[in-house]
């Protein structure tokens, strides 16, 4: 097992509109360092990522939309904004048009879809090395024929093809699983045990049948991202079929988690390489989620991925401060 991570990450700090008040974002540096230190004293090796690919980026996403990211927080400062964090007010929802503003704080808006996620001066260094980290972990589980970990911070599954939000901005597993596709494993899987739907990764593969998307998560007519992650929610076109979600009422039971893991699995058996998109928020502990696994389940859910034999990239998505964050990735990892 190797880890790939970075400390580009640790200028990417903002407060979060949560309920109705501004918090010190649960999406903080102190995660990955919890999961840092926990890895490091398991012993394991670090990397650091690779460059970042900008035309692979601008593939899974747009090239205009990766633009947006790296210059706002220059273009928010060039327009006299003197607040901390560059953030819209307005989103296009439904009846409005989809067109991009020219200005800014309408850009802000264009291109994200939630009131919990900004924009700070070191946001682009992180977003940049944390798709890397994903893309490198990757290259180096087919390099090395073993099972990589990309400790990916900011995570990436909320992240659609042009819309930050979620804490997320460019989509980690999908540039990871774009790069498994383009070395040439032929179909690739995307598994999403994060308590949240990953509906960014739904949005990039939707009507493609060359990547399948299964997502285990809190069912969104009561949790966040609330408007995607519905069972009928099956793919388009060429994909139909290829989109698998498998919601749980908030606080579900452990073994209704691992029946859908057998499910998400079952999902799984025409693939030729695998992408977890490794959320711990699942935690019974998790200052955000409200399901119930305990430490040693991520042993299970690693052992059981395990079982289905495929090349396996692993990247990090949610997972918020609790004493175990660190010990819950670790456990996984000691097991895939
Ligand atoms: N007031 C991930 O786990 N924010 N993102 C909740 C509620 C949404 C979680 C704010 C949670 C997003 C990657
Ligand atoms: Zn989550």
């Amino acid at each position: 097992m190797l880890i790939v991570a970075s400390d580009a990450h640790r200028g990417h700090r903002y407060r979060e509109l949560h309920n109705g008040e501004m918090v010190d974002g649960f999406e903080r540096p102190e995660r990955a360092d919890l999961i840092a230190e926990a890895l490091r004293s398991a012993g394991y090796d670090f990397t650091e990522p690779d460059p970042v690919d900008r035309e692979l980026v601008g593939r899974v996403h747009t090239p205009a939309y990766v633009e947006f990211l790296e210059t706002a927080w220059d273009r928010w400062t060039a327009a006299g904004h003197e607040a901390p964090a560059a953030m819209g007010f307005m989103w296009p929802t439904g009846g409005f048009s989809d067109r991009e503003p020219s200005d800014i704080v309408g850009l802000l808006g264009r291109h994200s879809f939630s009131a919990d996620t900004s924009i700070v001066p070191g946001t682009w260094d992180a977003v940049a090395s944390s798709a890397s980290i994903a893309m490198t972990a990757a290259d180096r589980t087919l390099d090395h024929g073993a099972t990589a970990y990309g400790l990916c911070r900011p995570p990436g599954h909320h992240a659609g093809r042009d819309r930050f939000g979620g804490y997320c901005y460019l989509n980690n597993a999908a540039v990871a699983a774009q790069r498994l596709r383009d070395r040439g494993i032929a179909r690739v899987g995307v598994l999403d045990v994060d308590y949240h739907h990953g509906n960014g990764t739904q949005e990039i593969f939707y009507a493609r049948d060359d990547v399948v998307f299964a997502s285990i998560h809190a069912d969104p007519v009561e949790e966040f991202p609330w408007f995607a992650g519905f069972a009928d929610e099956r793919g388009a076109g060429a994909g139909e079929g290829a989109n698998v979600n498998l919601s749980l009422p908030r606080r579900a039971s452990r073994s209704a988690w691992f029946d859908a893991l057998g499910t998400a699995l079952e999902s799984m058996r025409a693939v030729d390489g695998l992408v977890v998109s490794l959320g711990v928020d699942t935690f019974v502990d998790d200052p955000l989620g409200t399901f119930a696994l305990t430490n040693e389940d991520f042993a299970r859910m690693a052992t059981e991925i395990r079982a289905v034999d495929l090349p396996t990239v692993v990247v990090q998505e949610g997972g918020y401060e609790s004493d175990d964050l660190g010990r819950n990735v670790a456990t996984f990892l000691a097991d895939c």
